[in-house]
């Protein structure tokens, strides 16, 4: 976990994390972890800390995680081919989280191993993740746009019944 790292210990001195907090997570089936490291660089870059859950990460864990920090959005990564699997599973149980009802949850990768990426997308949405990002549709710039179009520390924007404008 690098949640611990102040941008200057980083040594990014000059870097501006004020945005908010994002956890960036794979799912317990999937041991890879470039595509993490490359995400946390480019969530920094746009100005959130991040708390990096890493590879083979348990429900259990990421719930927990959650929980204890609130994040101003999670980030889930899967390429091994189960993220749909995995993905349809953890979201209830993230949604279920007070904390969490509203705050923006995404998935992206390589979440299957068919061609059948359409009905994933529409699926994981219907199931509560606010974005999907596949694979065969440019993932990292639709992700830049939609966290370029993310408010900063989204949920001082969430009305008093909880439901976000
Ligand atoms: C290295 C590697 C491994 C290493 C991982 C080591 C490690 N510590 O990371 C090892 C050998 C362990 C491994 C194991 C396996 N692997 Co592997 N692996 C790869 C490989 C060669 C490179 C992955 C990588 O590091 N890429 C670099 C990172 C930076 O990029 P990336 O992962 O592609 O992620 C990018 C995008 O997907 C996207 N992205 C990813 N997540 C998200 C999330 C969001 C929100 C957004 C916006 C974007 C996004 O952005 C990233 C940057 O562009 C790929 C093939 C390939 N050339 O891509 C296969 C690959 C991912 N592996 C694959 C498979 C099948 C496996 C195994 C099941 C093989 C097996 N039978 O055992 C196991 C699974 C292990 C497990 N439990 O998860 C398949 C997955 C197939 C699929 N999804 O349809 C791939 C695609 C190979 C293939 N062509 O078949 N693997």
């Amino acid at each position: 976990m690098s949640g611990d790292q102040s941008p200057a210990s980083a040594g990014g001195a000059e870097a501006d994390w004020s945005k908010g907090t994002v956890i960036v997570t794979s799912l317990a089936s999937d041991s890879h972890t470039w595509n993490l490291v490359f995400l946390q660089l480019l969530i920094e870059e746009c100005g959130y800390r991040v708390v990096n859950l890493g590879p083979c990460v348990p429900d259990d864990l990421l719930v927990a995680q959650c929980h204890a920090l609130d994040p101003d959005m999670v980030v889930i990564s899967s390429v091994n081919g189960h993220g749909y699997q995995d993905g349809m599973r953890v979201i209830h149980q993230l949604r279920a989280l007070a904390p969490l009802a509203a705050t923006p949850i995404v998935i992206g990768g390589k979440l299957g191993t068919d061609e059948d990426g359409a009905r994933r997308v529409a699926e994981l949405t219907a199931a509560g993740f606010d974005a999907v990002f596949e694979d065969a549709h440019d993932p990292v710039t639709a992700f830049r746009g939609f966290l370029s179009a993310m408010q900063p520390n989204e949920r001082l924007l969430e009305t008093a019944d909880g439901v976000r404008r």
